[in-house]
């Protein structure tokens, strides 16, 4: 059994009622076996990043305590977006009914073909970084950035709160 490690999660949804996917979402990583959910962000509305002709989408971040090792959370994830219809056509950026990216896990870097930590977008998107602030707030470490609120945000997808 490993030691339980805090780890954060970007939640992002522009398909299919995303408050609705997004606060589904929220309740299966609850329930992820090992896994305590032990912070949640508000929602934010987004504009796309990507192509344009996509709905807004609504993001937000969820911060667990997992003894899930990183590859089977990223499964875990993956299943959860499954279960929630993704479907992956091949288009980069592309509208979804559910994103789950894992944006920290602990202090762990890692460059597996299948699993980079930190995210590597997390530190230029504000869809991920205003979230990520709530749950984490300011003094939280990014390995090889410093501390979450030293990073900049860029203003760049006109981040709205829909609720707290
Ligand atoms: N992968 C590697 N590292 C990670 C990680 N830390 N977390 C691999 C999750 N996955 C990771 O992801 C592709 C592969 O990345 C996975 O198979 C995994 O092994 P994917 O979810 O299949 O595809 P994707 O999400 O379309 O690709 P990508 O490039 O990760 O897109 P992003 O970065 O997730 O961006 N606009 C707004 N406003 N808000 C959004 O949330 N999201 C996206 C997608 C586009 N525009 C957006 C938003
Ligand atoms: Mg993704």
């Amino acid at each position: 059994m490993r030691a339980p490690v805090a780890a954060c999660i970007g939640l992002g949804s522009n398909l299919a009622d995303p408050v609705a996917q997004v606060r589904q979402a929220f309740a299966a990583l609850a329930r992820l076996l090992d896994t305590r959910l032990i912070g949640r962000s508000s929602l934010w509305r987004s504009t796309p990043m990507g192509p344009a002709d996509q709905p807004d989408y609504v993001n937000a971040v969820a911060m667990l305590e997992t003894g899930l090792a990183p590859l089977d959370l990223l499964d875990a994830l993956q299943a959860i977006e499954q279960e929630q219809g993704r479907v992956r056509d091949g288009t980069r950026w592309g509208p979804r009914t559910l994103d789950l990216d894992l944006l920290l896990y602990g202090e762990t870097t890692m460059n597996d073909a299948r699993l980079t930590i930190p995210h590597p977008g997390l530190c230029e998107r504000d869809f991920v970084l205003v979230p990520l602030l709530e749950v984490a707030g300011p003094e939280w470490p990014v390995p090889g950035h410093g501390r979450l609120g030293e990073l900049p945000v860029p203003a760049a997808h006109g981040l709205e709160r829909i609720d707290a």
